[in-house]
């Protein structure tokens, strides 16, 4: 239920945001993490408060399971000046680092360099943190986030990298982007634990994280892992998706993380008021952040330049 409860939260926050972007309350473009909520849900439970997480633009559920909270973070996509970055950062580049929660990054496949760099770090500075990095299935074949993979395995640091393979980047299947859908053969190759797993059972995903945390905590250096996961929207809010059909959504609608834990809560026994009410509960509290976010001021235009260093 609490596996649930979380995801959940992470929905009917991407619902609402969906929403928003409808009415014009929220600008720009905005990359939803609909269909991936276990994910962010299973490795979150396993990090603990000096590791470090970087995201990418569709980073807003890794943001909550990290433990953001709900108001500040719609304030920061509705340009809020009470929103975690004062209204600067936006959908697809805001960061609360109070809660671990390094950042996301528009440039596909730059947070794993910046993780390693943090890992890095935390062997010098003593809290000897876990970095984290989540990308794409596109990302694998960018070259930063092999050159970081290859640094954090030749120098042993405490680094996770993970993929989430939806199988999509942007429009371009998978198969048409690499000559082998095997992903963890090459961090392999660089000299690390690679596994791929089911990216739609948040308790999978909180075991398998959990041990290879675990190890690097201890020494064991970094390790990779492809979370198998599904997006059930656009890859940006507006996105026809003319490249797909809807037998493919379909078959993602029958497999995604909280259609599968409903499944599974009903047929331990559950009670459906039980299971419904997760649902109304969670819509509720984002409804409410969502209300008080709207009533807050605009972020001030002439703030624009703060923190900007190049
Ligand atoms: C370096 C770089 N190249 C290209 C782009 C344009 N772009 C934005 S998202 C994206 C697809 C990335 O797909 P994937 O890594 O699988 O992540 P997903 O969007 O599926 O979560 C691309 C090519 C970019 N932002 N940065």
């Amino acid at each position: 239920m609490a596996d649930l409860r979380a995801m959940w939260r992470i929905r009917a926050f991407e619902e609402k945001t969906q929403a928003l972007c409808g009415t014009g309350d929220i600008r720009g473009s905005v990359h939803l993490c609909i269909g991936q909520e276990a994910g962010p849900v299973g490795a979150c439970g396993v990090l603990e408060g000096s590791d470090a997480l970087f995201a990418t633009y569709r980073g807003h559920g890794w943001a909550i399971a990290r433990g953001t909270p709900l108001r500040p973070l719609m304030a920061e996509l509705l340009g809020r000046s009470t929103g975690v970055n004062g209204g600067r950062g936006g959908s697809a580049y805001l960061s609360a680092p109070e809660y671990g929660f390094h950042g996301e990054n528009s440039i596909v496949g730059a947070g794993a360099p910046i993780a390693v760099g943090a890992a890095l770090a935390g062997r010098y500075d003593g809290t000897h943190r876990i970095a984290l990095t989540v990308f794409g299935d596109g990302a694998m074949n960018q070259g930063s986030v092999h050159e970081a993979m290859n640094f954090a395995a030749a120098t042993c640091l405490p680094v996770l990298f993970i993929c989430e393979n939806n199988r999509w980047s942007e429009l371009t299947p998978i198969k048409d982007a690499v000559g082998s859908d095997i992903l963890a053969d090459r961090p392999r190759a660089l000299g690390m634990t690679a596994v791929r797993i089911d990216g739609n059972d948040p308790d999978l995903v909180r075991r398998t994280i959990g041990d290879l945390a675990a190890a690097a905590r201890t020494g064991g250096g970094p390790a990779f892992v492809e979370l198998a996961t599904q997006r059930l929207v656009g890859h940006y809010v507006g996105d026809p998706q003319q490249y797909r059909t809807r037998e493919e959504l379909a078959a993602d609608r029958e497999q995604e993380p909280i259609a599968r834990a409903v499944r599974e809560l009903t047929a331990a026994g559950v009670a459906a008021e039980e299971i419904t009410a997760v649902e109304k509960n969670a819509r509720e509290e984002v409804e409410q952040a969502a209300q008080a976010a709207l009533a807050d001021p605009l972020a001030d235009s002439d703030s624009a330049r703060e923190h900007v260093y190049a």
